[in-house]
């Protein structure tokens, strides 16, 4: 009898999450324009925060990885920066990310807001993804905001323009229909090894993610040209013998205005960014945080090459 038919009464205790047939591993890409909801769903398919969210477009800057591991199958998925036309040197970059994201990948999902429509981005990206890519599914999102049987002709539509080999209507915010997903993604994955060690998250090291989490708060604390004018490093990291950590994280930012707006009134703007990035950081690293956070104006550093290194994105433009 080989090793696979023994019967269910006889077999030894395994590990009840993986049933019997082979390991499935593949690489997903979420592509999509700006403020899709490509990041809160691959948080919501991954089941943690591994990529940073917010109501303002272009948040996400670079490509991360979530990795999705159910049953026997895992699903690396690329979570990329929204796709819009580029003018900085940081939008370029940005945007091949995302491109390159879609490459290598065994499918990729088109992310749409379903409650804007099909809108110009959305055409561009739909134009450039029909001269080749690797399959696609089409991912409609936000379906908690509206009547779905208004998507009918959006779905219609857009399945006119490129062949969706799946179509799903979701919210990644409320979860409504994301199961479905995440299961039809694990059946997809090609046969073959698994890509990364079982409770591996994503490649985000702690100190990214630690720049992210204050760059969310900007983002989420300031607005107009504040959140696309402001980067953020993680400087220094000091694990400390009571099992805390100490952080120091620099904000550059392109002018002085946006500076002080971003200290506010007597520092209190930049202590709340710093409390809150603190109490998300304390969760996610699970020990006690000490966040210092240091403001420079920098004017161009959207446009040098050491500050998109420290994102990740010197070669891409
Ligand atoms: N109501 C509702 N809001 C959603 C849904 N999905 C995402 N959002 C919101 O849409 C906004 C954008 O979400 P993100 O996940 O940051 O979008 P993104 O596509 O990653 O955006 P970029 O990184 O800028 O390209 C946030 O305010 C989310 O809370 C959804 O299903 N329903
Ligand atoms: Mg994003």
């Amino acid at each position: 009898m080989a090793e696979d038919d023994i019967p269910e009464e006889t077999a030894p205790e395994g590990p009840k999450t993986a049933p019997e047939g082979p390991t499935r591993a593949g690489l997903a890409a979420v592509l999509g324009a700006p403020n899709a909801g490509k990041s809160t769903l691959v948080n919501r398919l991954a089941g943690a925060k591994v990529s940073i969210v917010s109501n303002k477009p272009q948040t996400t800057r670079f490509r991360i990885r979530a990795i999705l591991t159910e049953g026997r199958s895992q699903v690396v998925l690329t979570d990329t920066p929204g796709i819009f036309s580029p003018r900085r040197r940081l939008d370029r970059a940005m945007v091949a990310a995302a491109w390159g994201g879609a490459q290598d990948a065994d499918l990729a999902m088109l992310v749409v807001d379903a409650r804007a429509g099909l809108t110009d981005p959305l055409r561009a990206i739909v134009a450039k993804l029909a001269k080749g890519s690797p399959p696609l599914w089409l991912v409609l999102n936000k379906t908690d905001l509206f009547d779905t049987k208004r998507l009918l002709p959006l779905t219609a539509e857009l399945n006119g323009l490129l062949q969706f080999a799946e179509t799903f209507m979701i919210s990644a915010e409320t979860g409504d229909g994301v199961d479905r997903l995440r299961t039809q993604l694990c059946e997809a994955m090609p046969v073959g090894p698994w890509l990364f060690p079982e409770d591996e998250l994503s490649d985000v090291t702690d100190r990214m993610l630690a720049a992210e989490i204050v760059r969310e708060q900007i983002l989420r604390q300031t607005h107009e040209e504040v959140p696309h004018h402001a980067t953020v490093e993680t400087e220094s990291w000091q694990e400390r013998k009571d099992g805390s950590v100490r952080i120091d994280c620099t904000i550059y930012v392109g002018r002085s205005s946006q500076k002080a707006i971003l200290i506010g009134d007597k520092g209190s703007r930049i202590r709340e960014i710093g409390q809150r990035a603190r109490v998300e950081l304390t969760k996610l690293l699970e020990r006690p945080v000490h966040l210092f956070l240091n403001v420079k104006d920098r004017p161009g550093w959207d446009e040098e090459r050491g500050r998109l290194r420290a994102l990740g994105l010197e070669d891409l433009e």
